[in-house]
């Protein structure tokens, strides 16, 4: 036994585990309540829910609605749309899962006391675009984790999960999760019959524009440490299209979302000379993508792609034109208001620079690359459909579980449904509880067991990172390198780099080809050697150090789908230089991996796009 075995260890049962207390996490706790009134529902959150993941800051937008009660639009709409922006390739039957409830959702958000901005003259939700409604959203996270925390048993919070627990009779089976107590360093055996994933998604795994002192600042929650997907890897989930990470287009620096200044506050971009600048490529992207560039609205990637294409050219900084706008003194309001309520670095950030958008037009830059399900990209786990609507090649058991039973998972954990936003993964997040109940209700006496020996071997890796550092640190008299270990900060900057420079970042400016991904995956390969190595100075450390093993997993996965697809289906998120272009003959399809955790082997093929909307 180590210097660290004599901890504390807590047991916790419970009928449906929710992993992470999200937006999705806190839809999933609430809704399996509802259907399982007299089950054990926990929910474990590495922060405290009431501000925790990637909207804990609040928002000033719910970018999904569809106002089926006024007619706006119906839910084959939004499954038209985000098809579109997705550049074919969706989950068509889990979007429209998702459209066909979301409003009812968002319903619930203002019965809770969200308050919803409203047209004054038509009195409806105030429209910010087709889609996204305006909300007064600082405070939208605690009154949907008061909902949650009411439904739920009980919620732990400040607990990090690291590991997922599978049944001892059945392999392919989940039995719960562990993990340690960020303030206390207590270890937690949580033994469920179900399981659903709601950890969120990941930034931190490209290196960030803003080193240094801001390396904090990015557009995704700096916290969002890839955990939704590295728990299902490592047991042998299936996932899909994790090629498909997302670029931002933001305002420098402060990373401020610009949906509300395109979409309501009616802004546009221009060059660096005051000059529209998209048309100028439209017949080279046509080029490389086809008739996708004419849809309508333009994907996402393609707007990024334009605005790359003209710096390349030499005419940049991209500037949004602010000053027409602001002179309307309500506009001006609700564009200062938009970052107040959602991304006040980015006010700081003008403040500090001497920008006030009234006067001066900001500049526009494009981030680091993401990867999550939810945003304009839909990467993560590869689930069941919905029983009425999914495809028999979509479907093996109940709605949202993974190949794994009894495993499931929603928001930025599920790939296939872009453009879920905030409401959609609280919504997924119900939809995967319902099942998740009935999964339970199902099992009868065959019940999942945990394996002792499991845990007792995870508890000793699990700090084994404490004990590193305790016995290292000797070797050392002054200083954080150390010949014996690997701090995490170190590590994390170690993979930002590979993931930069070799699978498509902005130091690469989002080019990669076969020989770059090889070494990147060889790099890889090396650093997860030296993760043995990690070295946690305190329980802080040690959830960095955790949070890294997660980000690095879910980096291989991310190098290995872009690896397997030959060809450049978004560029804008990231450009293939050896397959340049989109190849609707060959890969209009979904790329699925499976990890083998013994063998350390990836597997890769190719799974059917069925489109089940006209
Ligand atoms: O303008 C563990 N998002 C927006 N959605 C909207 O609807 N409107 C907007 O205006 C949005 N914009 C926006 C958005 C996000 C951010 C950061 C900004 C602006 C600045 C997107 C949504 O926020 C996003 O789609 C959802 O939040 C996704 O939900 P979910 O549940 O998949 O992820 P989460 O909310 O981050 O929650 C994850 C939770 O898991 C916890 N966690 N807990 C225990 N153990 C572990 N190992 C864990 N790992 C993670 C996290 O702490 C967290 O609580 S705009 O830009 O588009
Ligand atoms: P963002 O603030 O960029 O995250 O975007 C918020 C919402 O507005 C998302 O639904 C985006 O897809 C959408 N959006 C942002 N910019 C545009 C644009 N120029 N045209 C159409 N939709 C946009």
């Amino acid at each position: 036994m180590g210097l660290f075995g004599g901890r504390k260890t807590v047991f916790v049962d419970s009928d449906v585990l929710v992993i992470g207390g999200g937006m999705a996490g806190c839809g999933a706790t609430y809704e399996a309540r509802y259907w399982g009134r007299d089950l054990k529902v926990v929910c474990v959150e590495k922060a405290h829910i009431d501000r925790s993941g990637a909207v804990a800051q609040g928002l000033y937008a719910i970018n999904t609605y569809m106002g089926m009660q006024w007619g706006e639009n119906q839910p084959e709409d939004h499954v038209r749309y985000a098809r579109n922006d997705l550049m074919g390739l969706v989950r068509e039957d889990l979007g429209y899962d998702i459209a066909r409830h979301v409003d009812s959702t968002v319903h619930k958000f203002e019965e809770w006391g969200l308050p919803i901005m409203k047209d004054p003259e038509t009195g409806r939700y105030q429209r910010e675009g087709k889609w996204q409604i305006m909300i007064h959203g600082e405070s939208y996270k605690p009154i949907v984790a008061e909902a949650a925390t009411k439904a739920a048993t009980k919620v732990y919070n400040r607990i990090m999960v690291t590991h997922l627990l599978m049944d001892k009779t059945k392999a392919k089976r989940v039995a719960g999760a562990v993990g340690f107590n960020v303030r206390t360093g207590d270890f937690y055996v949580f033994r469920a019959k179900a399981v659903i994933i709601c950890a969120g998604g990941a930034s931190h795994i490209f290196k960030p524009r803003a080193a240094g002192e801001g390396m904090g600042r990015t557009w995704y929650a700096p916290w969002s440490s890839a955990s939704c997907y590295a728990l299902p890897i490592l047991v042998g989930a299936k996932m899909m299209q994790m090629e498909n990470r997302i670029v931002l287009t933001r305002f420098k620096d402060g990373y401020g979302p610009v949906g509300a200044y395109f979409l309501h506050l009616k802004t546009y971009t221009e060059n660096a000379y005051g000059d529209e600048y998209e048309s100028n490529w439209y017949e080279h992207t046509k080029e490389i993508v086809g008739d996708y560039v004419d849809r309508q609205p333009m994907p996402t990637c393609l707007r990024n792609h334009a605005i790359l294409e003209e710096i390349r050219a030499g005419r940049g900084p991209i500037r949004m034109v602010t000053k027409e706008a602001f002179q309307d003194p309500h506009k001006e309001k609700v564009g200062w208001e938009n970052f107040l309520g959602m991304t006040i670095g980015q006010a700081v950030v003008w403040a500090s620079q001497n920008i006030d958008p009234k006067h001066t037009n900001p500049e526009l830059t494009t981030s680091e690359p993401y990867v999550m399900g939810s945003h304009a990209t839909c990467s993560g786990a590869w689930a069941s459909g919905p029983e009425d609507c999914a495809p028999d090649d979509y479907q093996w058991g109940y709605n949202r579980m993974m190949t794994i039973d009894g495993l499931f998972g929603a928001g930025d954990t599920l790939g296939g449904a872009a453009h879920k936003f905030s409401s959609g993964s609280f919504t997924e997040g119900q939809i995967a509880a319902k099942a998740a109940v009935n999964y339970v209700n199902d099992l009868g006496k065959d019940q999942p067991q945990v394996s002792e020996a499991e845990y007792e071997d995870l508890k000793k890796t699990v700090f084994q990172p404490l004990e590193n550092y305790e016995v290292g640190r000797n070797e050392i008299v002054a200083g954080t390198v150390s010949p014996s270990y690997l701090l995490p900060l170190h590590g994390l900057q170690r993979l930002e780099q590979i993931m930069d420079e070799y699978v498509g970042g902005i130091g690469a400016n989002y080019l990669t080809n076969e020989p770059l991904l090889t070494r990147g995956l060889e790099l890889l390969e090396m650093l997860k050697e030296d993760l043995d190595h990690l070295g946690a100075e305190d329980l802080h450390q040690l959830q960095r150090a955790w949070e890294l093993q997660h980000r690095v997993l879910a980096s291989e996965s991310v190098t290995q789908h872009t690896m397997f697809r030959k060809e450049t289906r978004w560029p804008g998120y990231y450009y293939r230089g050896d397959h340049p272009k989109l190849d609707d003959t060959d890969w209009h399809c979904f790329t699925l991996s499976r990890y083998d955790r013994e063998s350390g082997d990836w597997n890769l093929e190719k799974a059917p796009v069925h489109h089940i909307i006209d």
